[in-house]
């Protein structure tokens, strides 16, 4: 199975790399629905990852996601992240498109990864969206209130600069991702649930449009009904031997 993947990798012109939480849980971030360990499993997301989590309580949402920023700086690329940057450099035409908010594909070499659901590392300001720095004050613990800074130009609370539930994606970067999937001849989906939509449809129209779809994951996933290839592993172990 590995080495029928590394040859349709070798020989596809243009690629999708479509990944998920599952890329960046062996550097030791946590991914969001597995069992004991994703952060679903110890925090909910209706008060924390909403716009009006973030409306009734600032500070609860602010403190959680500067505890999560702080805990994505302290971990490192692992050999997954590496791979993708290897793939990138190696394909004649590839475009990465992440649903991750960490940077560990920037810190592993992908020069622009398409970010569908925003990052930690852009905060803006929650009414005029005026971009804007951090204090630098890291919570030790998730469940620790920080007051959000207040934008320079208008005074209203800065937010994380991620994609909620029930906000729309950014538009440039969900029209980047759909075109390059839909002239792609190769999709490779790693460690994402496929379950947010509408992230989890970008395979779904490579596919519908004839292209080859790889998926690396250790559990199953809706994606396995659409995948020509499963490859049921870690992301660190199975990527890099596509590329050897
Ligand atoms: C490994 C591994 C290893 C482990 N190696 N693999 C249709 C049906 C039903 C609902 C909806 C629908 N369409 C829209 C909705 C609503 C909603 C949604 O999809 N809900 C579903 C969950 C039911 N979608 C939205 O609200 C979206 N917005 C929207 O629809 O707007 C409409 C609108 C239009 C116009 C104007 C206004 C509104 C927005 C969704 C935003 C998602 N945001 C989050 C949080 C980001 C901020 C933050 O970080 O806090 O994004 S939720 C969370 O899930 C995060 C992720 O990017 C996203 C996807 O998760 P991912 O990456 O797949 O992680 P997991 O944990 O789910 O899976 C990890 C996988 O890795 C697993 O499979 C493991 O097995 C695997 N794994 N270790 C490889 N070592
Ligand atoms: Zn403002």
């Amino acid at each position: 199975m590995g080495d029928t993947a590394a040859s349709l990798l070798r020989d596809a012109r243009k690629v999708v790399v479509f990944t998920g939480a599952g890329i960046s849980a062996e550097s030791g971030v946590p991914t969001f629905r597995d069992a004991l360990t994703g952060l679903w499993a110890r925090f909910d997301a209706e008060t924390l990852a909403t716009p009006r989590a973030f409306r009734d309580d600032p500070a609860l949402v602010w403190g959680w996601y500067e505890w999560r920023r702080g805990q994505v700086r302290r971990t490192r690329p692992n050999a997954g992240h590496e791979a993708v940057a290897a793939i990138e450099a190696r394909a004649p035409h590839c475009t990465l498109v992440t649903q991750n908010v960490d940077d560990l594909h920037e810190r592993a070499g992908s020069a622009a990864p398409v970010h569908l659901h925003g990052s930690l590392f852009a905060p803006r300001c929650s009414f005029c969206g005026l971009p804007a720095s951090f204090v630098d004050d890291l919570p030790a613990d998730g469940s620790h209130k920080v007051e959000p800074p207040m934008c320079e130009r208008c005074g209203s609370a800065v937010r994380p600069g991620v994609v909620w539930f029930g906000e729309a994606l950014p538009e440039v970067a969900l029209a980047a991702a759909v075109e390059a999937a839909s002239a792609c001849d190769l999709l490779l989906s790693v460690g994402t649930s496929a379950m947010v939509y509408p992230a989890a449809e970008i395979p779904q129209v490579a596919a519908r449009l004839g292209a080859t779809v790889i998926q690396v994951n250790p559990r199953e996933t809706p994606l396995d009904a659409i995948a020509d290839v499963n490859l049921r592993g870690p992301a660190a172990t199975v990527l890099p031997e596509l590329v050897r």
